[in-house]
């Protein structure tokens, strides 16, 4: 039986922990592998990971044994294949323990650069050990996507399936129903992004809309839009054109249900981002914040590389929402031009969502890599 360690460094946020967690099932259920998950907050893994219990040390989550990793963590062995995510840093007792034989992997953040190819898979030497470099990407000299084997097609049914998402509705008490015409939104963005400025826009629109808020940071801004002190999971709140509802922050499975009925999606970081490609709709990505502009320049190559063969009005509206969204001032006619590209997007976004999905995806490449490293055909 094969077995992975994954460890998991929370550093804010829930992209860390968002994709470990995806990568560890994936690895359990499509390739057949052991995989145990060190995490070193397991309070937060836990909006994650619902069936976890913080209070125990280590635990079976779906077939995935999940472990506490901090300062009274002890290690007797190392696995023959070691995931450290994002750069976490080993645990130096850990490191005493790796053989030159065994595999260890830093996963990387995922980039769309152009100099991403070049260091795909690429190592470098720690003392007696060799530390391998796997970036997710978008072409097929990269890593690859994160994306389960039917994930598409579960998308795809629930897009397009009038009792799927009733049923979906219902579950989540959503305030349309699935006809009313209105154009459904998902948003999810870093409080930092203008907030009162889209809010504003969506009510000068001549569309109804209704805008669907995971639990999250950004509750305080919505709240404050609408002038309440706050604002939770359940409430309802509408003003002119734009009805808001509040969600609780849902599972990753609810949340992949979410982005594919809805119309247009609001998504951050690095997870959510991915999610938002697989669901087909046309999509608003944030980039999570870094010095230097460096999430601008991350922005910009994405939109080049994803946009790259689209129409040129739909892609420069585009190009305009993704600017205002990240240097935090959107005008309503920014908005009222990227509604008019709505369907040209929608149909764009499909297309290249299936161009995506038609490599392989990440775990797959990962598997394989490793398989080969250990019959040293690398
Ligand atoms: O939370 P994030 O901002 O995570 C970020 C990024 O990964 C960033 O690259 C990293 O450097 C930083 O953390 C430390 O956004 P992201 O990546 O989209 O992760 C959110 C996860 O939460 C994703 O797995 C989707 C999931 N999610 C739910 O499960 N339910 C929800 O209701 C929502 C809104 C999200």
């Amino acid at each position: 039986m094969k077995y992975y360690d994954i460890f998991c460094k929370i550093v804010d946020n829930f992209g860390d922990i968002g994709v470990c967690w995806r990568l560890a099932r994936q690895l359990k259920s499509e390739h057949n592998i052991d995989v145990q998950l060190w995490i070193d907050d397991l309070n937060i893994a836990k909006q994650m990971i619902p069936a976890l219990d913080a209070s125990q040390r280590t635990q079976l989550v779906d077939n995935i044994r999940i472990s506490a990793w901090d300062a009274n963590t002890r290690f007797d062995h190392a696995a023959d294949t070691i995931i450290e995510a994002f750069g976490c840093e080993l645990p130096e007792e850990y490191m005493g323990l790796i053989r030159p034989e065994n595999i260890w992997i830093n996963l990387e953040y995922l980039s769309a650069e152009p100099w991403v190819e070049g260091f795909h898979a690429r190592n470098s030497k720690r003392g007696h050990l060799t530390r391998r470099f796997f970036f997710p990407g978008f072409t097929d000299k990269t890593g690859g996507l994160l994306r389960e084997h039917d994930l598409i097609q579960n998308n795809q049914k629930i897009a397009t399936n009038h009792t799927l998402q009733t049923d979906f509705s219902q579950q989540l008490n959503l305030v349309t129903n699935i006809d009313d015409g209105a154009l459904k939104i998902s948003l999810f963005s870093y409080p930092h992004a203008p907030i009162n400025d889209l809010l504003t826009a969506m009510t000068a629109s001549d569309t109804e809309i209704t805008c669907y808020v995971p639990a999250t940071s950004i509750l305080p801004k919505v709240a404050d839009f609408f002038g309440k002190a706050s604002i939770s999971a359940g409430d309802r709140l509408t003003r002119n054109s734009l009805t808001v509802q509040v969600l609780p922050f849902l599972s990753q499975a609810d949340y992949d249900k979410l982005l594919a009925i809805c119309d247009i999606n609001f998504v951050r970081g690095e997870d959510s981002w991915i999610r938002a490609i697989w669901a087909g709709k046309p999509f608003i990505w944030q980039p999570y914040w870094q010095t230097e502009d460096t999430h601008a320049i991350k922005m910009k190559a994405f939109l080049d590389v994803f946009y790259s063969g689209c129409d040129e009005t739909a892609k420069q509206t585009v190009i305009k929402m993704h600017n205002a969204w990240v240097t935090e001032q959107i005008s309503t006619a920014t908005w009222q031009d990227y509604l008019n590209n709505v369907g040209v997007l929608k149909a764009f976004t499909t297309q290249q969502t299936s161009i995506l999905a038609a490599q392989t995806d990440l775990a797959t490449n990962l598997v394989i890599y490793i398989e080969k490293l250990h019959h040293n055909n690398i």
